[in-house]
């Protein structure tokens, strides 16, 4: 049984689309980051640095004291090896699904964050900003639909890597993005959307939370952080 501390943002939904995938049974356990739930001392202890998803795995492999997991790409890694599912054991894939799962954590995710930052929430529109992440998402696309032009998936079978990417397609209008311009990556994303498991995903997304996560309230919560929000 996993415990999954979740919002429905698009770095929780690339852990409800694994579990769903791979069937194991797990319970959501929410956080709602638009009211600070993130910074509740139980939370930060098996996640520091006070961002969803994290799990902990009751039933770990080999027995033991559960195990805790934060970072999303971490997490899916984790779960990737437990269950032996969507990541190849041999060498030669399993390098390929690493390279793309950290390609998006380090450039799609943080990258299309900002952009949905500088586009939709900052109190300024700043011109700059917001074309440099528009900009740079639309780079990353291209490098996506690259990458999709002589293959269905990113690393060869549908992958961890994938899971972790097509969440921050989903909103691709509101990051100033035109899919027709990227055929493969169009053709991957209408794919990965019609699978079974993505639906579900996003069905329980719409049971846990049926409010905008974005309000003025929520923005002074997740906007302006320091330190302070981690000390005990
Ligand atoms: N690199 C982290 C990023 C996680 C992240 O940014 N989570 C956001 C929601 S998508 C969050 O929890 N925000 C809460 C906050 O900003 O306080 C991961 O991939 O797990």
């Amino acid at each position: 049984m996993i415990e999954l501390y979740y919002w429905t943002t698009p770095n929780g939904h690339k852990i409800t689309i694994f579990l769903e995938e791979a069937r194991l049974s797990y319970t959501i356990m929410p956080v709602r980051i638009g009211a600070g739930e993130q910074f509740k001392p139980e939370f930060l202890a098996i996640s520091p640095n006070n961002r969803i998803p994290a799990i902990i795995d009751r039933d770990p492999q080999g027995g033991g004291a559960p195990v805790s997991v934060f970072e999303s790409g971490a997490i899916l890694l984790y779960l990737a090896e437990k269950t032996g599912q969507f990541i190849p054991k041999d060498l030669r894939g399993r390098v390929d699904v690493l390279q793309w799962l950290f390609w998006q954590m380090g450039g799609l995710g943080p990258m299309a964050g900002q952009n949905h930052h500088f586009s939709q929430y900052a109190p300024e529109k700043i011109p700059y900003a917001i074309e440099r992440y528009v900009k740079e998402t639309n780079r990353l696309y291209g490098v996506l639909n690259k990458r999709l032009a002589d293959r269905p998936f990113l690393a060869g079978d549908y992958s961890i890597a994938d899971m972790a990417a097509y969440p921050w397609i989903v909103p691709y209008e509101r990051q100033g993005q035109n899919l027709d311009d990227f055929p493969h990556l169009k053709r991957w994303f209408e794919e990965i959307r019609a699978r079974p498991a993505t639906v579900r995903a996003y069905e329980r997304a719409k049971e846990i939370n049926t409010e905008p996560t974005m309000s003025e309230e929520a923005k002074k919560i997740l906007f302006g952080q320091t330190a302070g929000v981690v000390k005990s």
